[in-house]
């Protein structure tokens, strides 16, 4: 089978969807750090509808850790498949808004160099929570992080994304060129604001000049971005080879459902995405926190509880009806409540995450969203429960996904076998004393601030949740509480 590419494409099978501008006319204007699956999947798409209108925002991607994206996708010119799966159907339809893929550990020179370039008008940003190397005990850059503290001791060769989104913007700055917006598209409460605060930080502990010019010039808008992308196997890979019928090597799996909500908050003009479907507004926060507390907290306690109970992904999860019950009432009796919306609105919106989350096609695995826990817990769960005792009312459930967290994290599942916890906080949860595990897991700072783990109705409902979890497990656990 012929391999995807720019010249093979046109003898893709009938059906498949594909890019309709000529290609070779588009010029790169986005420079993107973290082109892993769901950037693909997401913005990428949303770019690659707005170049049949604009041809000067084709995407430069560069990959921070690993090089195996730009290794798949440059024999393929950059292009590459989404096949959307729901139920039965699917769809497939081949993105061309990707130019270029670089490899930030052995490009960098080229990197930077287009990031500087005043062609390029926005970095945009999916490098993970931990990406952003954040203390989120004050908000501000964790100068102590082994790559930030390496990055301030050599700024001129960075490896992380503020060294390097900072770098770009002082040669920017100094051959007199205006910044870049700089969009964070990652799963942060106030994105914008942490990557203004974060990018800022560092730059002033370089050059306070620099870090003025950083906060008065340059744009940080804050986005919601929503649209379940499950990492990408060899049978998908089979399945996309089989409608395509042209290998791919890169193609990402998704949903249908798609959403992008941005400040608009730009530097210069910006580019016309609403073409493609992302919305423009003014304030991103309700937005945002409806999402994180709404799908990305009942995601995170199906993947520690789910795991648990030996479900493999989230639509066997939400098929068990003791967990159909649990997610639908934290919705409605937990979540809904601190949101401060119509209830008409979170109502609807919960109905169609159920939906979602049903979706039998897309195998996305519950190992795969409780990674990183430390990282998500505090915007995902946290902050929920915190209004909750704020309010005085029950959060019995949420609690539930915290205790199940905890066993999580120690890593050990309930037959006694390993449990391979991925995590940056791994190491500590693995030295907490076995006879306080709570105990010792709330003193986590990085993921508990004192004033909740020093409540009382906290902890001892969380002391709760996770003796109930250790006494009949979590499946009987849910039931009870659901
Ligand atoms: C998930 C998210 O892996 C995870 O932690 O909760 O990636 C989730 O699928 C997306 O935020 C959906 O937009």
């Amino acid at each position: 089978m012929k391999r995807l590419s720019p010249t093979t494409i046109g003898t893709a099978r009938p059906g498949v969807l594909r890019y309709r501008y000529d290609r070779a006319a588009v010029t790169p204007g986005i420079v993107h750090l973290g082109i892993g699956a769901f950037h693909r999947a997401h913005q990428a798409v949303v770019v690659d509808t707005l170049l049949e209108r604009e041809l000067s925002w084709g995407i430069v991607g560069a990959s921070l850790r690993r090089p195996d994206t730009k290794e798949a996708l440059a024999p393929q010119d950059g292009l590459y498949s989404v096949l959307t799966k729901d139920g039965d159907d699917r769809s497939l339809r081949v993105i061309g808004s990707v130019l270029e893929v670089l490899d930030a550990a052995r490009e960098k020179a080229a990197l930077l160099a287009r990031m500087a370039d005043p062609a390029t008008r926005i970095v945009s940003l999916t490098v993970t929570e931990k990406g952003y190397c954040y203390n989120a005990a004050t908000g501000g850059l964790d100068t102590r992080h082994p790559e930030i503290a390496a990055d301030l001791t050599h700024p001129r060769d960075p490896s992380t994304a503020a060294g390097l989104v900072v770098e770009a913007l002082r040669r920017r700055r100094a051959a007199g060129i205006a910044p870049f917006t700089v969009l964070s598209c990652d799963n942060l409460p106030h994105n914008g604001q942490v990557a203004a605060r974060v990018f800022a930080e560092f730059a002033e502990a370089i050059d306070p000049g620099l870090g003025r010019w950083v906060r008065d010039n340059v744009a940080f808008p804050g986005t919601m971005i929503d649209r379940i992308v499950p990492a990408t196997t060899d049978a998908d890979r089979a399945e996309v080879a089989g409608i395509l019928g042209l290998e791919d090597a890169w193609p990402v799996v998704a949903e249908p459902f798609l959403q992008w909500v941005i400040e608009d908050n730009f530097v210069g003009a910006r580019p016309r995405l609403e073409l493609g479907g992302a919305e423009f507004v003014g304030d991103v926060a309700p937005y945002e926190r409806m999402k994180l507390r709404m799908l990305n907290g009942t995601h995170s306690m199906m993947a520690y509880l789910g795991y648990l109970s030996g479900h493999e992904f989230i639509a066997q999860v939400i098929a068990a009806p003791e967990f159909r019950r649990l997610v639908a009432n934290a919705f409605a009796d937990e979540i809904a409540p601190t949101l401060g919306m119509p209830k008409a609105q979170t109502d609807a919106y919960g109905q169609k995450l159920l939906e979602r989350y049903s979706n039998t096609a897309l195998r996305h695995r519950t190992y795969q969203i409780a990674m990183d826990g430390s990282q998500k817990l505090p915007q995902r769960l946290l902050g929920t429960i915190a209004d909750r005792l704020a309010a005085g009312a029950p959060f019995d459930r949420l609690a539930l996904g915290v205790a199940g967290w905890m066993v999580y994290a120690r890593g050990v599942d309930e037959k006694g076998q390993p449990i391979a916890v991925q995590d940056p906080l791994q190491p500590d949860f693995a030295n907490v004393d076995p006879s306080d595990v709570v105990g010792g897991l709330l003193a986590l700072e990085r993921i508990f601030s004192p004033e909740l783990a020093q409540n009382t109705t906290f902890r001892t409902t969380v002391e709760r949740q996770y003796r109930l979890l250790r006494e009949v497990g979590a499946a009987e656990a849910v039931r009870r509480i659901g």
